[in-house]
């Protein structure tokens, strides 16, 4: 690791303002987690950082709707963010949040420390306020019309139907979400770090220092950087949030994305803090992590973050002057899920406490999928049936498959005994040494936040070993050459015993359960790529299988649930079709509409969209043919109160004189639903 001694990784505090998804897992805490486990192997020093953003305005916002305090909804998401993390081995050092006493001291401080040596600028500038409440508006807080598209609901900062970023002022009748009343203009004032100063430093320390950086990362920074910084304010009006350490200040707090990657120090220091015998890192250790050139700090992100972590806060920690800066900021780009944007909002995600519900013990799988599939370079797409053909051909065929035909045949062979070798063939070599060639091309791409291609990597280690077993066909040799057996069987418990610390840092719950078939302790890194782990004489148990397949019914049942998500949106998310010209009420009044009961009802033959009903409408008994047979049985329309147009003229369908119509809604998707009066009424009764 050249010029390092140890590697601090942090990885993005999620707002506590809902629960994960697939698309956190993949985008940040999975890779995180398989770099940092790697590096753990390595008997490196590491500390992997964690915890959740618990300020900005979505979390005030969640809290006014529900009626409860912004501390509670943090609160509860915390504990359900976390949880999700702890179930899938997400192995943080420390998880912390930025509610926390020690993050709100950790950045007054840097905060103070800013404004004392001068390195922040004071501008007055004038914002929306709110007159009835008394207080100034966050962009989110007022609505309008959007001055590009004319929708009417477009936030202050952005209109959520053309997407189009906005600035409040430039919405049309602009309305405070919080009064209902037209905010008015008033002076404010604010602190801003001024970027466009740190500009030919930024050039120096990434454009022309960091080359090596991910070409989407570094792309991005230079865009930034091409189209001019300019000062960016790191405080609002607010009321929630770490407060201004500044006097007179009241009612304003630091932008939350000022305080929230400082959230990765105060985590620093909560962890050694919680190590420390006495409670309190005495020894400042949390430092070495932040301070000293000799610990590597890395950022693990999505893409939308990418400014934050390569302009903002590395020109804060600049303007500090005590901090190391980041050496690496291994950003993806987005994964989006069967063909659509992840949207929290519209609840199109694959959500990770569901998943620990519907697949109990397959941590590791979805995991393996998210690595397989990662949003490395570009966005990707997961699917439910890629995630079960990975599963099935992959994990359940390649290397479940071959540990489980290698483990049974010791046992059936030897009773489990690792049995000798006896001299090698050039076959036996070759397949010996591809141990160590796999080992190096891991080694390369991890070491390259190549994560994807370091898994494809590593599953090369259960091909090499399921096709020297399907190669050598112990099963036949043994009934002419035993003595070649024992040869082939303990190469392949070798490459079993390889596996389980090639893919320690990728599927860390099977590698458990496989050690406990080989009945092997966990190895260093280092051990990777030795010929005899397992020696000879050692006794392995009998396996039980390491992964299942998955059934198409239970991939099935999850699209459904998409479906009907997307149902529901489109049911939510349709307009009305715009009112009918006017007319005067004796053009109503010409209308007869009567309560009638259903007292017979059947399906027409042939037809999918047909029910005859017969209905008592007071008057008399008549027949109605009425479209609705895909929404009602017709045994469940028998005694139903419907409301008719008897006046009608009648009409032939199907060749029966249908003597008026039952009313419906018709739904936004389509479907229909009878219109009944709401309490049961004399039959006949006119509805008007
Ligand atoms: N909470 C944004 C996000 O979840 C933000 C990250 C903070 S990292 C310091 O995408
Ligand atoms: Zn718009």
């Amino acid at each position: 690791m050249s010029k390092f001694k140890r590697t601090l990784i942090t990885t993005a505090l999620p707002y506590a303002n809902g629960p994960i998804h697939i698309g956190h897992l993949a985008g940040v805490y999975v890779p995180a987690d398989i770099y940092a486990r790697y590096l753990r192997l390595k008997n490196e020093d590491v500390i992997m950082i964690g915890g959740s953003d618990e300020h900005g305005v979505p979390i005030t916002l969640k809290a006014k709707n529900e009626g409860v305090t912004p501390q509670d909804i943090v609160d509860r998401y915390h504990g359900i963010i976390k949880n999700s993390f702890e179930k899938f081995g997400i192995s943080f050092d420390v998880y912390s949040r930025t509610s926390s006493k020690i993050h709100h001291e950790t950045a007054s401080e840097i905060f103070r420390k800013l404004y004392d040596t001068g390195k922040l600028i004071e501008r007055t500038t004038e914002q929306y306020f709110d007159e009835e409440n008394q207080q100034f508006l966050a962009d989110r807080y007022i609505i309008g019309t959007c001055p590009k598209c004319g929708f009417e609901r477009a936030y202050g900062d952005q209109c959520e139907s053309c997407g189009t970023s906005l600035s409040p002022t430039e919405l049309i009748n602009p309305t405070s979400t919080i009064s209902g009343n037209p905010p008015v203009l008033k002076e404010t004032k604010h602190w801003y770090l001024p970027l466009n100063d740190y500009e030919p430093w930024l050039v120096e320390w990434i454009l022309e220092g960091h080359k090596e950086w991910k070409p989407n990362v570094y792309g991005q920074v230079k865009s930034w950087i091409d189209n001019g910084l300019q000062p960016r304010a790191v405080t609002r009006d607010l009321d929630w949030g770490v407060p201004v350490p500044v006097e007179g200040t009241e009612g304003k707090v630091l932008y939350v994305w000022f305080d929230a990657p400082i959230g990765y120090i105060s985590a620093t220091k909560e962890l050694f803090n919680t190590l420390s015998p006495s409670g309190r890192d005495g020894e400042g250790l949390w430092e070495t992590y932040w301070k000293d050139p000799e610990t590597r700090m890395l950022h693990f992100i999505g893409k939308d973050n990418i400014v934050f972590h390569c302009i903002i806060f590395p020109s804060m920690l600049k303007a500090e002057g005590t901090y190391n800066l980041p050496d690496n900021v291994p950003a993806n780009e987005f994964l989006n899920l069967e063909g659509d944007k992840i949207s929290t909002s519209r609840n199109w995600a694959v959500w990770l406490h569901e998943y620990l519900e519907d697949f109990p013990g397959k941590e590791d799988v979805l995991k393996y999928v998210l690595t397989a599939n990662a949003p490395e370079t570009k966005d990707n797409d997961f699917t439910w049936k890629d995630f079960q053909t990975r599963n099935n051909s992959e994990l359940v065929a390649i290397l479940g498959n071959f540990v489980n035909r290698a483990l049974v045949l010791a046992q059936k062979y030897y009773e489990g005994v690792v049995p000798e070798r006896g001299e090698l063939s050039d076959y036996d070599k070759e397949t010996l040494a591809a141990i160590s060639t796999i080992k190096g091309e891991v080694e390369k791409s991890i070491d390259n936040f190549r994560i994807r291609e370091s898994l494809k990597n590593a599953m090369d280690l259960a091909r090499l070993g399921n096709k020297y077993l399907a190669d050598e066909e112990p099963w036949k040799v043994v009934k002419t050459d035993p003595e070649r057996v024992k040869t082939i069987m303990n190469i392949c418990l070798q490459i079993t015993a390889n596996l389980t610390i090639c893919l320690e840092p990728f599927l860390p719950f099977s590698m458990e359960k496989l050690r406990g078939f080989l009945n092997f302790e966990k190895m260093d890194w280092e051990m990777f790529g030795n010929t005899e782990l397992l020696p000879v004489g050692h006794k392995v148990n009998t396996p039980e299988l390491l992964f299942e397949k998955i059934e198409d019914a239970t991939i099935e049942a999850q699209i459904q649930k998409l479906l009907d998500t997307k149902k529901a949106n489109e049911i939510a998310g349709a307009k009305a079709t715009p009112a009918k010209e006017n007319i005067e009420y004796d053009e109503f009044a010409k209308m007869d509409i009567r309560a009638g009961t259903v007292i017979e009802c059947e399906k027409v033959a042939k037809t999918k969209k047909l029910l005859k009903l017969k209905i008592d409408t007071g008057i008399d008994q008549r027949t109605v043919v009425s479209g609705i047979a895909e929404y009602y049985e017709p045994e469940n329309l028998i005694g139903k109160q419907v409301s008719v147009l008897v006046n009608l003229a009648p009409k032939q369908l199907r060749g029966i004189e249908s003597q008026g119509m039952i009313l419906c809604a018709e739904n936004a998707d389509g479907s229909l639903s009878i219109v009944s009066p709401d309490v049961v009424v004399k039959n006949g009764s006119e509805i008007k």
